[in-house]
């Protein structure tokens, strides 16, 4: 059957009425990859949820396009929500297709390049502000109060129950849950909609159990795993720079239920993964979600994932979005004569 989108496929698993619109960009049925040479590297079976291939190139659009059609559906017609960059860019996209206005608030120099272009081509409108992103939404949420416009952020519940429908994909595509499940974590959104669509199908779908949830914080900006608000959170993975994180209890029932953790991963291992990625199995993920990786590795180090076990990373969102990052973590690329003789030394040396 031809893929209709998400809110068409998982239709009986989401709050949708006769009244809500229907919308789509074709969003979520993206592939599970198996990470050969990692896999065989590890001794673990590693596969990769790559969430960069969505269309605006993030796992946002799952639950942006449930929120923007429930928005429209309770009579909205203007959005609003702070954001590290992805979230604006996916509620910029569905905003344009359905015609609505959109609003968003992004810390001043601090969001991926792209992303920023995302917004602005698709005709946001964007308000750059000194301050960062909890700071930004600790705004937009008394501005959604006061004023009719509805707020997209993962407060929106209708977020998180767009965002449950990748795990339905993974045990679809694996035909059982993995033994583990490793994510990052910024606003604590994603990780409690993987556990909630783990819970709604995995019975139905006769799987033997439930994955253990492994989430990963930036060292710089770790609140869950230290327990206390970061008033200035620094990291590289500008995506996940979030020092008061919205859905952090929900975060801690998570691994308390799924006999799971919460980690933090320094920057240095981020880039060293995000790198690893790339050269090892051709897949091009933005730092935040390489913090998957980092921390798979590290829990195979520490024996807490088993050999021979299954283990999902989720890739948040897509290497395009950020290549500043990638080429100054590169080294750099020399430019010579044009002259045959030069090439050829430099290729087969
Ligand atoms: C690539 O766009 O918060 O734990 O404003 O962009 O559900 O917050 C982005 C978060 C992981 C963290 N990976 O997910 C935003 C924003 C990427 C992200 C996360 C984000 P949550």
């Amino acid at each position: 059957m031809t893929y209709k989108g998400l809110i068409q496929k998982y239709k009986e698993y989401l709050p949708i009425t006769n009244d809500t619109p229907s919308l789509t960009l074709l969003e979520g049925n993206t592939p599970l990859i198996k990470a050969i040479n990692l896999s065989s590297k590890y001794g673990v079976s590693i596969y990769f949820k790559y969430e960069g291939l969505n269309p605006t190139g993030s796992f946002k659009d799952r639950g942006m396009v449930v929120a923007v059609a429930k928005a429209i559906e309770e009579g909205s017609n203007h959005i609003i929500c702070a954001s590290t960059g992805n979230t604006s860019a996916s509620a910029a996209a569905y905003a344009a297709r359905a015609n609505i206005k959109c609003s968003v608030i992004i810390p001043s120099g601090k969001i991926a390049y792209g992303k920023l272009a995302q917004a602005l081509i698709y005709g946001a409108n964007v308000v750059a502000v000194d301050g960062n992103f909890d700071e930004a939404l600790e705004i937009v949420k008394s501005l959604s109060d006061k004023y009719p416009i509805t707020l997209v952020n993962s407060i929106n519940p209708y977020r998180l129950q767009g965002q449950k429908t990748s795990s339905f994909e993974i045990i679809d595509a694996l035909g059982d849950s993995p033994d583990y499940l490793c994510l990052p974590v910024g606003n604590a959104g994603n990780i409690t909609a993987y556990w909630m669509g783990f819970n709604e199908y995995y019975v139905k779908n006769k799987c033997t159990s439930l994955p253990v949830v492994y989430g990963f914080q930036a060292k710089g900006s770790c609140p869950i795993v230290e327990n206390k608000i970061f008033t200035h959170p620094e990291t590289i993975a500008s995506a996940i720079r979030i020092g008061n994180p919205v859905n952090w209890d929900n975060a801690n029932k998570v691994v308390n239920q799924s006999g799971g953790s919460i980690e933090a991963i320094t920057d240095e291992k981020i880039i060293e993964a995000y790198k690893l990625l790339a050269s090892s199995e051709g897949i091009f993920a933005e730092p935040a979600s390489c913090i998957s990786l980092a921390g798979i590795i590290q829990k195979i180090e520490l024996g807490e994932i088993k050999k021979q076990s299954t283990v999902v990373g989720i890739l948040t969102g897509n290497g395009l979005k950020d290549p500043d990052i990638a080429i100054k973590n590169i080294k750099k690329v020399k430019s010579i004569m044009c002259d045959e003789k030069k090439i050829k030394e430099i290729i087969f040396k």
